[in-house]
């Protein structure tokens, strides 16, 4: 019997020292492929690693050739890898699978480009583009300002974009101003942020100050904030969004207009961040407005609001906001009523605070000498949990709360149906009350009275209209023009397709064709680095690895190439990262996108053959192979 046992025993400890040994094998195994994962997943484990994903650019993109920004043909043409652009227009090369799993699945989940944003990495410097009014000394800690608790919510936000908004704002915000930040995580699922996130912002962004709330169920952005706002103890809270990059001395300005008006809520200029490229680019000087369909838009000062370069300090009066950023005392914003948080999700609090802090006796100013880039993306890449429209339902307890016998407009704007369930809003109107606040009527009337009111035409005739501010002018500005042809061939990236109105036809893929000086073989660069075929439509990465001509957006992205300008050049697209390819060098071959770096020799590389200067083609290309190096 006991023979057995000791039997058993010895079989009984061999195989626990067998499964630890198969476990400890595994683990490692295991450990070596998350390291892995995570490194080409573009999360660095190296804290002191700079993300140069240019540096093996011509590694990559083989076909010795030297990419150049070529943004403005009067610049001085930059030697390789020595000018700013370059580096950010790089950042976006599609590698390998990895790289295009991070590209699409980056996209997907976050609507931006992920890859680029992986390979900025914590920390950019981005152009100060204050105007030159702002005040640019260093903030002195002698000047009596109130202290800061930023609030940033975020659901789902890409790791390293969440990283950098924060980074941003530890190194460009005086320390004795900020008093904490405040993380509100919206009960986010992703699997990168379900897990020690807190931990890795601590250890990564080194700052003790950094408090982190997450929600244990989905609240929405508008009761986040509350949240966020609850805990705040500074005097002044900065609601934030979780993909931004403030700038220079952002902080200041918010905090000396609120020390001054502590009822005016302050709104930094948002400039852009292109979600293909993350290019970062100023915002012209535009207010907030709204439609009848209680929608934010944006719309052009006044007339006569900047006439001196002293104007452009501001603050202005904006009848709304757009809602993502801006500071207010924290006190007031209790007193104001915070948000109303019957409100679901997302969709309509910017408004409702809006006419809340202008009709209760507050105003809403922007800072122009405030600047906070942020990613505009073209759509919203998350909805409400159950799928509801939340902005329908928000828009209406503002409309009932604030607008009196105005929301009619709203409703019949938006073809509300009759029973359409908004909840409660007796809370809302009481505040209403206690706050003895202004009617609707005053609000249009002395605050927005360029809102033009149905059926009120001739009484507005005098106020100039609201103009959508377009980011871009429409007008294009061509820098360039040529064939491009593919290497060792004779054959051109043409489209063969009727033209339509005078116009080719809009999805026209491309293919190759023997080389004629016939309009559809002839592009024409703008200095926005768009490719117009005939000047009519752009070259355009339109799906997986598709190119066509389509009406050109002025958006950027995936219509923004870039090339060497001579011979046997990669044709690079901005957002996709990826290049134009020949199925084959024949007639009729198709021509789509695929990794740079199989340009070299497989119908990857390209000729930009010069519309004007054809004479000057030989010597280009001699001079090619010494810059290749
Ligand atoms: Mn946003």
């Amino acid at each position: 019997m006991m023979q057995i046992k000791r039997l058993l025993c010895k079989s009984c400890g061999l195989g626990t020292l067998l499964v630890a040994v198969v476990w400890l094998l595994a683990l490692l195994f295991y450990s070596h492929i998350l390291g892995r994962s995570i490194q080409s997943a573009g999360w660095r484990i190296d804290r002191n690693a700079t993300p140069r994903a240019e540096l093996s650019y011509s590694a990559r993109v083989t076909t010795r050739c030297t990419p150049i920004a070529a943004q403005n043909s009067s610049a001085p043409k930059a030697g390789p890898g020595e000018s700013e652009p370059e580096q950010l227009e790089l950042l976006g090369v599609v590698r390998n699978k990895q790289d295009k799993y991070i590209r699409d699945i980056g996209y997907k989940h976050h609507a931006f480009n992920a890859l680029v944003s992986n390979n900025i990495g914590l920390y950019r410097e981005i152009p100060d583009t204050r105007h030159k009014v702002c005040q640019r000394e260093e903030t002195s800690e002698t000047e009596q300002l109130p202290q800061a608790s930023v609030v940033m919510c975020f659901y789902n936000e890409h790791k390293m974009t969440l990283m950098r908004s924060i980074k941003t704002v530890l190194e460009r915000t005086p320390s004795h101003l900020l008093r904490e930040i405040i993380l509100v995580d919206d009960h986010s699922d992703l699997p990168e942020l379900e897990f020690h996130l807190h931990g890795d912002l601590r250890a990564r962004l080194k700052y003790d100050n950094l408090r982190y709330i997450k929600n244990e169920q989905r609240e929405g952005l508008i009761r986040s904030r509350v949240i966020g706002a609850r805990e705040a103890v500074g005097d002044v809270l900065v609601f934030l969004d979780s993909h931004i990059e403030v700038n220079q001395q952002w902080l200041e300005p918010l905090l000396r207009l609120i020390q001054a008006e502590n009822a005016t809520l302050a709104v930094p200029v948002i400039d852009l961040i292109n979600a293909d490229t993350f290019e970062y680019t100023p915002s012209p000087l535009v207010r907030g407005g709204f439609n009848w369909g209680l929608h934010f838009r944006w719309e052009n000062l006044p007339e006569g609001t900047l006439k001196v370069p002293e104007d452009f300090r501001g603050p202005f009066r904006s009848p709304t906001m757009a809602g993502g950023l801006f500071a207010v005392n924290r006190k007031y914003f209790q007193h104001l009523g915070e948000y109303d948080m019957a409100m679901d999700i997302w969709g309509g609090e910017n408004i409702e605070i809006s006419f809340r802090a202008w009709q209760c006796g507050g105003a809403i100013k922007i800072v122009p000498c405030s600047r906070v880039g942020h990613i505009f993306r073209k759509r919203r890449p998350y909805t409400s949990p159950d799928g509801a429209n939340t902005m329908l339902k928000n828009s209406l307890r503002l409309s009932h709360v604030w607008m009196d016998q105005y929301k009619e407009y709203y409703i019949k704007h938006e073809k509300v149906p009759k029973d359409f369930d908004y909840g409660d809003i007796s809370d809302r109107v009481n505040l209403r009350k206690r706050l003895q606040c202004h009617d609707f009527a005053w609000y249009l009337k002395n605050v927005y009275p360029e809102l033009h009111v149905p059926g009120e035409e001739s009484a507005k005739k005098s106020a100039p209209a609201p103009v959508f501010q377009p980011w871009h002018s429409r007008k294009r500005n061509y820098v360039d023009s040529y064939q491009m042809r593919l290497a060792e061939t004779e054959l051109c990236a043409a489209v063969v397709a009727p033209k339509v109105k005078g116009f080719w036809k809009k999805g026209s893929s491309l293919q190759l064709q023997p080389c004629r000086r016939t309009p559809n073989q002839l592009w024409y660069e703008t200095e926005k680095a768009e490719i117009v075929l005939d000047k009519l439509l752009c070259l355009e990465a339109s799906g997986d690895a598709q190119v066509t001509v389509n009406k050109c957006h002025e958006m950027l992205g995936d219509q923004q190439w870039r090339h060497t300008r001579n011979s046997n050049s990669p044709v690079y697209n901005m957002a996709k990262g990826t290049c134009l390819r020949a199925a084959a060098p024949a007639v009729g071959a198709l021509i789509s996108l695929d990794l740079c770096s199989k340009s070299s020799g497989s119908g990857g590389a390209w000729d930009i053959v010069q519309l004007k200067k054809t004479g000057e083609e030989k010597a280009d290309k001699s001079n090619k192979a010494d810059k290749a190096l």
